[in-house]
């Protein structure tokens, strides 16, 4: 309470009394009455004495943020007042005396929630220059979607309302929502018709009737007509939900009750929940937190009986509430840490009433005599519509349904609105209608200004056409239509095409020239379509220039694992943002990737973009961000170098800000939460890095008018520098300047950051050194010199059964200058082509026709996953598809290589990769999918420079997965006979590439029976070479690596594949970006040995890879992953 005595000061001009914690103002109030300023933001006040009306000299009156949901009935004298804050409070109606402030220049009534009414009377407040209104969405007089414009549109609302007979309308649509088959399109047409009306579904026909985007129509009910926003539950149109998300619609939740009952039995009831309803509600009370309750239809009722319907309905709705209930308390814990910061979802919070109310539930089968449920619930959509009816201006709609004349027209120009409207100042109403959702108008991106985009339909056929191929039947289906395309003067072929199609699906870089193509039938002009996906964030681009140009597409992009810590000579900043509360759905990821890319793209020198994340290279630092959906977080790093250690501070709060400030824009509910870790941990490499305490800096707070949150960031100086203790005998104390951003490093500063990292770097050394003299792992040949140590700790870590089978490592690209230099250095490295090193087949022969001595090759698929990751990532297009080269006969082995090496492109790529992977013996013997044997030689030769002269002089790859014998590894125990092996099952079952059984060498057989090599002697092959003096000799440059010794069995897993692969795939993931392909093979051939020797079933004996070199001139094969950067302007 603010004392009375306070009051006697009448000279007293201004009066700051704001976060006073004042929750009562005295009546005697008003006696001050020279005061011009007074501030009472952040007051508890919930009555205003009406004295506070007689403040004659008042200009300035500041009370935001206080509690006021009523205001003083009568004024006594507030004539100067020149700006009144009534912002962020409760209050229902605004006085009459408001409308009579002469003076008034400045009214903010932002985030009054309760706000129903303005009255005309601003048309009386000829200084009111500024109104606003955000975040009042309950206003109906004049509608939100006008009020939120400002002044000049309400003003101009209430003039043209008085020239005519306003029309009554609904402002909101019907929202219908739910997972993909649960049956919103048989619900809509149902209402349409009056009689219960099912889709056709088949998913594998051309004539399946799935929702592709979403689908608007209007439904004639009782008192009006509303607009039914049909959405497409499938997940690659979630994406668009985005656009038509408004809050005051009025939501439909469709179940289907039988499938809720299956998942019940299948995932257990809260994660059924989930899936059918309540993710549904995230997407809803996201967006909209002040959003209604839900209507909620249950369909398929009639596969249920009536016992079973009871039962399911009553768990999910017992269930929803739960989640409910977990959700509020988890929000209650959330409040004290952040009471400022949480928008509250009103219909959640509210325990009182239940999720659905009862009356407001409706069940739906099959059933044709259903008419009485379909009454009613089009009796309840009424009821809720009716709430919504608005007034417009006659003039308003007579403009709404001038452009809805041109129903032929995916667009109409604003001039022909304008001509056709000189008088009625247009502008206003299509912000109006764009803010209504009746058209769309962006205003503010020049290339769409000046179009008003009125066919939903138009636009939702923009966005399918980008995504609907997503599913591989699609996209082949695309492909095999395709013919030849023209694109900038040139003609694209049709395996140019399918190349783009790839690049697309791989790492999400669309050509401008694919794009094109896709939405050719698109109604638009291309420049439109573009702009329309770039504004809903769903490309991002050009990365690259014209004629050229590039997009990127995360949702088509792969999925990150995670960040991966390069830490060398790197100092480390991380922060994670939490998402608490509803979970928010899965294609704001890609929002999040598109965001940092624009607000990073002036900065970057390369890019690459991931389904959940994106890597930033600028300068010497690297910015990655990862979302994680199931952790409910999202992982900034910056790599950094000492010298930019500040540049890269401001990096990070960038890219933080602006993902905090797009979540908040989309999704104005969500609970986001900072923490920092502590560098010195990351450097390390701790699998539990120490979280710092949390710094001031990170207070954020998020206000819809204003463009980036506030993050406050504080001076450094004077903070205690933080004393860690992991991984080192003797505790690092971590700089200041690593903890807080600093914006300016002063010299002295800089010198204890290379001191500090000079440390841990050393602190790294000395473990690794101590790790390696621990496994006594040879010492590797090492080009460049380095002398660090090869392997981890960790790395072997593939082959254990808690893994999973496939390997998510994130390939570590080229970072270090020495490895850099060597790309051009022809004397020392095989030369790589820039944009794809080369091209790769794997041969995967997994089942064994008429023989039953051979076992399925279980767990080949994996080895062929990890592999073609492998490979893609290293930039190598695989040729062909799994299926494709899956289990085939020496023949079409043949014929396969043949074809390939027959492609022109191989001129002009770096080098060649050949993969097999099947059961073999002795003597480089490999068994095909007939049973037939074959040699490794074949092999190699068709390799040769005279069979595949576009590789002549260019290394060749092979690497084998195959056994070499039937022998068994035991060192220096005895070799147990194959009978008495017991094939104890371990967790990760293991088996060899040969069936145990078989110690019969293989017998030269007849071709068409199993044997010997059907070798395919080539007439011109052993003819001596036209030149006398050769300078490429046959088996020049191939480096072939086999996954074990002549005579002895290699191992693999059937669920995780062969160990010889994973830590194959594993050790280049790692090591590839500064080790030649020599250096690699070592380190694999150590893991393997060690890791077969470490194994718990001592049943299969060791295994150690073998590898032939014959490389030339004395060259190495770097494979320079990630460099030179794809993205890079030359
Ligand atoms: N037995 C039964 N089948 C239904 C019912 N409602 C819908 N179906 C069937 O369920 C399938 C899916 O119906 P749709 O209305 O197309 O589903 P949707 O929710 O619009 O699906 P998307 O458009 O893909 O999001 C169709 O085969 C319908 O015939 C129902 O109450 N009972
Ligand atoms: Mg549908």
């Amino acid at each position: 309470m603010l004392p009375e005595s306070i009051t006697s000061l009448s000279s007293l001009e201004e009066l700051d009394l704001s976060e006073c914690k004042i929750s009562q103002l005295p009546e005697s109030l008003g006696s001050l009455t020279s005061l011009r300023k007074l501030d009472l933001n952040r007051n508890p006040i919930e009555v205003l004495p009406e004295s506070i009306t007689a403040l004659s000299s008042l200009e300035e009156l500041n009370l935001s943020d206080c509690k006021i949901s009523q205001l003083p009935d009568r004024c006594h004298s507030l004539q100067m007042l020149r700006d009144l804050d009534l912002s962020f409070n409760y209050i229902q109606s605004l006085p009459l005396w408001i409308y009579k402030l002469e003076m008034l220049e400045r009214l903010d009534l932002m985030e009054n929630a309760k706000l129903k009414k303005i009255k005309s009377g601003v048309l009386e407040m000829k200084s009111l220059d500024s109104l606003d209104c955000e975040g009042c969405e309950n206003l109906k007089e004049p509608p939100y979607s006008v009020c939120k414009q400002g002044v000049e549109a309400i003003r101009k609302f209430f003039v043209d309302l008085a020239a005519d007979k306003p029309v009554k309308l609904v402002e909101v649509p019907v929202a219908v929502i739910g997972n993909t088959l649960s049956g919103k399109t048989s619900l809509f047409r149902t209402l349409k018709t009056g009689k219960r009306v099912l889709t056709h579904r088949d998913r594998s026909s051309e004539q399946d009737e799935t929702t592709r985007v979403f689908q608007v129509e209007e439904l004639p009910l009782e008192a009006t007509k509303v607009k039914l926003f049909d959405y497409g539950g499938n997940r690659v149109y979630h994406l668009a939900y985005q656009i038509l998300s408004k809050e005051g619609c009025v939501p439909l939740i469709v179940v289907d009750l039988a499938d809720f009952a299956k998942n019940v039995q299948n995932k257990g009831t809260e994660e059924a929940c989930r899936m059918v309803c309540f993710n549904w509600l995230s997407h809803l009370y996201l967006a909209c937190p002040k959003l209604g309750p839900p209507i909620l239809v249950l369909t398929h009722t009639d596969e249920l009986t009536s016992a079973q319907r009871s039962q399911a309905r009553e768990d999910l709705l017992t269930e929803a509430e739960s989640i409910r209930g977990k959700l509020l308390e988890e929000e209650r814990q959330l409040e004290t840490l952040f009471p400022k910061v949480l928008t509250v979802v009103e219909h959640l919070s509210n325990m009182n009433l239940p999720l659905f109310d009862e009356g407001e539930i409706f069940e739906f089968g099959n059933d044709l005599k259903e008419t009485s449920n379909i009454e009613l619930l089009k009796k309840k959509l009424n009821e809720r519509c009716e709430k919504h009816i608005v007034e417009l201006p006659q003039l308003w709609n007579s403009v709404e349904r001038f452009i809805q004349q041109f129903s032929e027209q995916p667009y109409v120009e604003v001039s022909t609105v304008l001509e056709n409207f000189p008088n009625a100042d247009p502008l206003i109403i299509l912000r109006y209608m764009h803010n209504a959702g009746r058209v769309f108008f962006f205003e503010k991106i020049k290339s769409l200004s000046s179009f008003i985009l009125h066919r939903f339909s138009e636009i939702t056929s923009v966005i399918n056409l980008l995504f609907h191929h997503s599913s591989p039947e699609q996209w082949d289906n695309h492909l095999s239509k395709f013919k030849v395309f023209p694109h900038h003067g040139r003609e694209i072929g049709k395996f140019e095409y399918k190349q783009l199609v790839q690049r697309l699906l791989y790492d999400g870089v669309l050509a401008e020239a694919l794009l094109k193509n896709l939405l050719k039938d698109s109604a638009f002009p291309f420049a439109v379509s573009r702009e329309l996906l770039r504004s809903f964030l769903m490309i991002h681009g050009p990365i690259e220039e014209s004629p050229n140009a590039e997009y990127l597409v995360p949702a088509l992009a792969l999925t990150s694992p995670g960040v991966l810590f390069e830490t060398k000579n790197k100092l480390q900043l991380r922060l994670d943002i939490l998402l608490g509360g509803l979970s928010i759905p899965e294609y704001v990821h890609q929002q999040m990737s598109v965001t940092v890319l624009n607000v990073l793209q002036n900065h970057c020198h390369e890019t690459s973009a991931l389904k959940n994340g994106v890597n930033i290279a600028h300068g010497d630092s690297v910015t990655s961000v990862v979302h994680h959906l199931q952790k409910r977080l999202v992982e900034v790093n910056v790599s950094t170098s000492t010298e930019e250690l500040s540049e890269s501070w401001k990096c990070l709060i960038c890219v933080t800000e602006a993902i905090i400030c797009q979540l908040f824009q989309s999704w104005k509910a969500c609970r986001v939460t900072i923490r920092t870790y502590c560098s010195h941990c990351f450097f390390i490499g701790s699998q539990e890095p120490d979280i710092q305490d949390n710094p001031p800096w990170l207070y954020f707070q998020y206000k819809p008018d204003e463009e980036k949150p506030e993050v406050k960031v504080t001076d450094y100086s004077g903070i205690k520098p933080v004393i860690c203790k992991k991984r080192s005998s003797a505790p690092v104390k971590v700089p200041t300047p690593l903890r807080f951003p600093c914006f300016h490093l002063t010299d002295n500063e800089i010198k204890k950051l290379k001191e500090f990292l000079f440390k841990l770097e050393q602190c790294q050394a000395n473990f690794e050194q101590a790790q390696s003299e621990d496994e006594g792992v040879p010492p590797v040949e090492i080009l460049t010199g380095d002398d660090e140590s090869v392997v981890s700790d960790s790395e072997e870590s593939h082959c254990d059964d808690t893994s999973s089978p496939l390997i998510s490592m994130r390939l570590v690209t080229v970072r270090e200058k020495k490895i850099k230099d060597l790309y051009t250095n022809k004397d020392k490295v095989y030369q790589m082509s820039k944009k794809r090193r080369g091209r790769a087949l794997i041969l995967n022969i997994k089942t064994f026709q008429q023989s039953t001595r051979h076992d399925t090759r279980h767990g080949s698929d994996i080895d062929y996953a990890n592999l073609e990751r492998l490979l893609k990532d290293l930039k190598f297009d695989v040729a062909k598809t799994q299926t494709e080269l899956t289990d085939l006969s020496f023949e079409t082995i043949l014929k396969e290589i043949q074809e390939e090496t027959s492609r022109e492109e191989h001129y002009r790529l770096g080098m060649f990769v050949l993969i097999i992977m099947s059961h073999g013996t002795e003597g480089d013997m490999l068994l095909d999918h007939h049973a037939k044997y074959f040699s490794l030689v074949s092999i190699r030769d068709s390799l040769s420079p005279r069979r595949f002269p576009a590789m002549a002089g260019k290394p060749k790859l092979i690497i084998v997965q195959a056994c070499s014998g039937d022998r068994f590894d035991y060192g220096d125990l005895q070799e147990i006979p194959d009978s008495e092996i017991s094939r104890t099952p371990t967790t990760v079952k293991l088996c060899v590439e040969q069936q145990s059984s078989s110690s019969t060498p293989p017998v030269p057989a007849a071709k068409g029976t199993t044997g010997l090599p059907s070798f395919v002697p080539c007439s011109d092959y052993d003819q001596p070479p036209r030149s006398a003096r050769p300078t490429v000799l046959n088996v020049d440059d191939f480096f072939i690596m086999k996954s074990s010794c002549e005579s002895y069995r290699s191992i693999r897993s059937t669920t995780h594949g062969s160990w010889f692969i994973r830590l194959l795939v594993a050790t280049f993931y790692r090591h590839a970006c500064h080790r030649d392909i020599e250096s690699l093979f070592k380190i694999v051939q150590k893991r393997v040995r060690k890791v077969s020797m470490s194994q718990k079933n001592d049943t299969q004996g060791g295994n150690v890879p073998t590898s032939t070199c014959t490389f030339t001139h004395g060259r190495k094969l770097y494979l320079f992953p990630g460099f030179p950067s794809r993205y890079r302007r030359e």
